[in-house]
């Protein structure tokens, strides 16, 4: 089946009614969740199918083995996300398969479609929740106790998709199997559109976290209580949100968003008590961390000045990834020399790339816009997209 014919059939599995774009997660609900049909379609390609210790599956042609050749991305997405975040690379990765098994080619490496868990973090709150436990770039008690918004431990949810939350962490024996992991993903930003190109290699992709900034104060009667009196904690994040964007603004090549702020208890007539803000950073090379202390420091003066207290929690962080440099020569061989690009957004491949040769392909996205509903590549460069890694997959395999 091609690339498209797959996203035709995901197409609205997890759509978000309220927002219109996507909603799924790790372990979701049954509604939202993937894994069964990516399970299903891996075996009836003839792939054999396993579950790892961190919930991120596997479907190999021909025995699992070393030195493989493995490509995938994630079939989670953000609340409110696009349609080809995330699947793209999943249904290219099958569609290469079969492209290759149709034309006879057997690889003479083992081979593999990978779907990592909990890539957005859109329900646990860290990215690449399922690529860094595989490489132990989170600890194991960490990831276990992250809760969801009702409270859920990502423990409890692998537990009940039938994962044993006691056996999460680095997997030294997959891990030592990658020989090489590529990455098929939807372009995010505008880049290919006005390059008149369908596929692009990636080259780098930039430092990025993600911090928690809780401010407390006094809940309280919205009339009863004379300004005077207030100590009100949506001041200091109203006043924080606003400081992001002023102290990015003097940072080169900077981006910095606070996409969620979260009053507690959040009534109208109510003086919250506490307002959450996730503030997500990223600033190429050493800048981040430097701009969220900056941003810490209007945080916590305007938390003074309305009597509250503010905490910051860093909840995640990886650096500067540059790709595999003979990967990616390899791949602009392969392919015609394709554009490179770098990218803002972060990849299970930019988290794998620490430990394995690891690359990436683009596809053209017109709009340049994702994480919304306008997320969109035509079918043409789709197409174009899945016989990009079936050449490569090929030339790595063969
Ligand atoms: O947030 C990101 O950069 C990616 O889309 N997970
Ligand atoms: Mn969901
Ligand atoms: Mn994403
Ligand atoms: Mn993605």
């Amino acid at each position: 089946m091609t690339a498209s014919g797959f996203l035709a059939e995901i197409a609205g599995v997890g759509r978000d009614p309220k927002r219109g774009g996507y909603s799924r997660h790790a372990f979701d609900a049954p509604e939202h969740d993937l894994r069964e049909w990516f399970v299903e379609r891996a075996l009836g390609l003839g792939l054999d199918v396993e579950t790892d210790r961190n919930g991120n599956i596997w479907a190999w042609w021909g025995p699992p083995g070393r030195n493989a050749v493995v490509t995938g991305s994630h079939l989670d997405s953000v609340p409110g996300g696009g349609a080809f975040d995330g699947p793209l690379g999943v249904v290219s990765g099958l569609s290469a398969v079969e492209a290759l098994q149709t034309n006879g080619f057997r690889p003479r490496r083992p081979l593999a479609v990978v779907v990592f868990a909990e890539e957005e973090g859109g329900r646990f709150g860290v990215p690449c929740l399922g690529s860094r436990l595989l490489t132990g770039t989170i600890d194991a008690d960490k990831a276990r106790g992250l809760r969801d918004a009702d409270g859920v431990t990502f423990a409890e949810a692998a537990g009940k998709a039938g994962v044993d939350p006691a056996r999460m962490g680095r997997d030294t024996e997959r891990l030592d199997r990658i020989g090489q992991f590529l990455e098929l993903h939807v372009e995010q930003g505008r880049g290919l559109i006005d390059l008149g190109a369908p596929v692009a290699v990636g080259s780098t992709v930039i430092a990025h976290g993600r911090w928690r900034f809780s401010f407390a104060g006094q809940g309280n009667h919205a009339g009863a209580t004379l300004l005077a009196d207030r100590a009100d904690p949506m001041l200091p994040a109203a006043a924080t949100v606003t400081a992001v964007r002023r102290l990015a603004a003097q940072v080169p090549d900077a981006r910095a968003t606070v996409g969620r702020l979260v009053p507690t208890p959040g009534g109208t007539n109510v003086i919250a008590s506490t307002v959450d803000l996730w503030l997500d950073a990223r600033v190429p090379g050493q800048g981040t961390p430097g701009l969220v202390a900056e941003i810490s420091r209007a945080a916590s003066e305007a938390a003074q000045e309305e009597g509250c207290r503010v905490e910051v929690t860093r909840e995640s962080y990886s650096g500067d990834v540059v790709f595999d440099d003979a990967l990616r020569r390899d791949l602009g061989g392969w392919l015609g020399g394709p554009p490179e690009l770098p990218t803002g957004a972060g990849h299970d491949a930019a988290i794998l790339a620490g430990f394995v040769p690891a690359g990436m392909l683009y596809v053209r996205n017109p709009t340049g816009i994702s994480h919304s509903p306008e997320e969109f590549a035509e079918a043409g460069d789709v197409e174009a997209g899945a016989a990009a890694l079936a050449t490569v997959l090929e030339r790595l395999a063969r």
